[in-house]
């Protein structure tokens, strides 16, 4: 699905999830958020502990929550296809900036 997305599409969806995943007084994603609203979101199956772990492995500051760049940082990990449009992105982003240089 996320190959169908061009680069602003991929950011914006990532930015989606981001919102609906939040803490909405807090503005980050809190293993409270995450448990709450992925209910919400219909991702359901997670155990308590794999969404702590989430958190844990996304986190990078250590405040015991995700923000925007951590939650993006780790969808691109978690997801070797996302990392792949990604790359493409920057590829053709790259090829653009050489087109207007020469
Ligand atoms: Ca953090």
């Amino acid at each position: 699905m996320a190959r169908k997305l061009g680069g602003d599409g991929l950011i914006n969806e990532l930015c989606k999830g981001y919102r609906m995943l939040m803490d909405g007084e807090k503005g980050v994603i809190t293993i409270d958020s995450l448990k709450k609203n992925s209910l919400l979101m219909g991702l359901q199956g997670f155990t308590e502990e794999e969404l702590k772990n989430m958190i844990r492995e996304g986190d990078m500051d250590g405040d015991g929550a995700l923000d925007q760049i951590e939650f993006c940082i780790l969808m691109f990990r978690l997801s070797p296809d996302l990392l792949h449009v990604a790359q493409e992105v920057i590829h053709k982003a790259k090829q653009q900036q050489n087109t207007v240089h020469l």
